[in-house]
Order: C-alpha cells, then sequence, then structure tokens
C-alpha cells in the first residue's frame, strides 16, 4: 500500500491515478492538506493530511499499513523564496516527520529535489550528478538539506529513501503553483487562449524541463529499480530537454502561427533561473536504472496542444 502526501499537488494528481491503475486503486492512499472534489479523491481512499503534524502522518500510514511513502508535499521556489521560514518548515518538518514515519514501519521512501538543488557555482552546463550544491534559494536550501537528509536515513537507518531531481515539469491537468518553471506550462495555456504569451522569465534563460508522463514513468522505474545497482540515492539528475521561452514559441508556432511572445520579466523568478543550471547530465540514472525520457520538445507540444484544445472544448461545451 502507498502513502502520497501532496496528492493534489502538480506531480501527485497525476502520480496517484498512475499508480493506482498498476497497483490498483485501493492501494493508493491520497492525502493532502485539503479536499476538493477530483478525481483523485473520487478514485479511491483519501485522508486530509498537514505533514507539519508528525503524528497524523504515521497514524494513516499505520492505519492503511502502507509500505511505501510518496512525499510530494512542499511549497515550491517562488512561493517559498517569499515566505522562507513557512517553506523551511513546510519542506523540512514535514520530510523529517514523513523520514520518522518510514524508519518507524520500514516503508521504503520517495521523495523529489530539483534542478533548484544547485546554485550560482555549480557548473552550469551538462551540470554532472555530483557536484557543488550552494543555491542561494530557500527551495534550493530545501533540496539540499532534503537530499542529505534522506541519504541519512538511508545510511543510518536502513530506509530505502530514493529521489531524482526533476527538472521543470509540464503537464494539462493541474496547473502548477509557485514555481519558477511555470511559465513553460503557462505558454501552453495562454496559446490556446489567446494566441499569445507574456513570460516573465527572460529570452535565452535556458532550463531543463520534462513532459509529466516523463516524469511519472522515472518515478515508479526508480522505485521498481533493483537496490543493488543503485550507486546514488538522494538524488538522481533527470530531464528531457533544456529550452527558453523562445523556443518554446517557435515549436508553438509550427501549430498557432500567429502565436505572440512577449516579456515582462519578474526581477525575483529571473534570478531564481538564473542560479539554476542550464542543462544537467541525466547519465547516472541512465546507467544504474534505465531512465530514459520519451518526450522531447515538439512531441511533447503536440501532445499539451492537442490536450489543452480538448480541454477548453470540454470547458466552454
Ligand atoms: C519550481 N517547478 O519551479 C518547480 C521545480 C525545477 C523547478 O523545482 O520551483
Amino acid at each position: 500500500k502507498i502513502l502520497v502526501t501532496g496528492a493534489l499537488g502538480q506531480i501527485g494528481s497525476e502520480l496517484v491515478m498512475k499508480m493506482r491503475e498498476i497497483y490498483g486503486s485501493t492501494n493508493v492512499i491520497a492525502t493532502d492538506i485539503r479536499e476538493t472534489d477530483c478525481e483523485v479523491v473520487q478514485s479511491g481512499p483519501f485522508e486530509i493530511l498537514d505533514v507539519t503534524e508528525a503524528k497524523k502522518i504515521g497514524d494513516i500510514a499505520k492505519k492503511h499499513n502502507v509500505d511505501t511513502i510518496m512525499h510530494l508535499a512542499a511549497l515550491l521556489s517562488a512561493t517559498a523564496e517569499k515566505n522562507p521560514l513557512l517553506a523551511w518548515n513546510i519542506n523540512m518538518g514535514g520530510l523529517v516527520n514523513a523520514l520518522e514515519v518510514a524508519k518507524e514501519l520500514n516503508t521504503q521512501f520517495f521523495t523529489p529535489s530539483s534542478i533548484g538543488a544547485f546554485g550560482p557555482n555549480t557548473p552550469k552546463d551538462s551540470t554532472p550528478q555530483d557536484t557543488i550544491q550552494r543555491p542561494s534559494t530557500m527551495y534550493g536550501v530545501n533540496k539540499v538539506s532534503g537530499e542529505l537528509l534522506c541519504d541519512y536515513y538511508y545510511q543510518k537507518f536502513g530506509v530505502d529513501t530514493r529521489g531524482v531531481r526533476f527538472p521543470g515539469l509540464i503537464s494539462y491537468v493541474t496547473p502548477p503553483g509557485g514555481g519558477t518553471t511555470d511559465y513553460a506550462v503557462e505558454i501552453y495555456y495562454e496559446a490556446i487562449k489567446n494566441s499569445a504569451y507574456t513570460s516573465y522569465i527572460d529570452k535565452n534563460t535556458f532550463m531543463d524541463m520534462m513532459y509529466m508522463p516523463d516524469a511519472l514513468q522515472a518515478i515508479i522505474q526508480l522505485m521498481e529499480a533493483d537496490s543493488t545497482k543503485l550507486k546514488h540515492r538522494n538524488a538522481f539528475n533527470v530531464t528531457a530537454m533544456s529550452v527558453d521561452p523562445e523556443a518554446i514559441a517557435q515549436e508553438i508556432r509550427k501549430h498557432i502561427p500567429d502565436f505572440a511572445l512577449s516579456y515582462d520579466v519578474d526581477p525575483v523568478r529571473q534570478a531564481i533561473a538564473e542560479s539554476w543550471p542550464n542543462s544537467i547530465d541525466a547519465q547516472a540514472a541512465k546507467e544504474e536504472w534505465g531512465f530514459k525520457a520519451e518526450f522531447d520538445l515538439a512531441s511533447m507540444t503536440v501532445d499539451m496542444l492537442n490536450k489543452l484544445k480538448v480541454k477548453s472544448e470540454v470547458k466552454t461545451g
């Protein structure tokens, strides 16, 4: 049985549905800080859970007799930069609470890190799996600390912790909230709605991105990988492409020729983006557990535009 925290977030809302397909609906217990009327809540077990309440995680984990914890509850980079202490309390408090339950119940454990775990003095191009990590954002501090804490619980207590450093994730199901890479999702929604988008990230600001189906596949593959083959654990670099707003706009124009991209740069999120790598190297993930991204910019753009067109038609009825 699998417990998912942050199940209504950008990753959680799709990971829960995919895991329910694979492992059975009743075997995936979705939790989040509030309940909304959506397929995650309707299609299987759901519990209200604030991950800063240590005892509650343990109670739910024991009630459902879970053997795996997928810890996704967190504040993303831009929100964390606005509320750094709140971010520390949720991102680190929630993580250590979840790890303690994993240790007590000897469950497998997954939590995502991010390209945000790298900082301004990390090599920016083809950033290696093992390199300097001195991020300059609270989110990055949380991610590096989280990686070290998860490795510690593996080394010290034998908890089977595993993680990936996600790039920006692009999806059409649940829009992301509070991230720096969210422009790469908004641009598709706006392309369908207005054939135009004003980006808060500047041109020539390259960041790694990945389509959500590839992200979900990577999580499942890592969790099912043979642990004797893993030389790393927290956390593996994974990526599918390195793009800037212009590259995405150019691809969109192959389908919406008059798509217009303009800029109104947000200094806070631009500074976060510039502190992150331009592109990371995913060789370790490929070698140790066969990571492979199926979608590139062209195929992701086709799928995103098609799915969003359907979504907008359904909405307009
Ligand atoms: C964010 N989408 O922007 C998240 C992610 C690499 C980006 O960590 O904060």
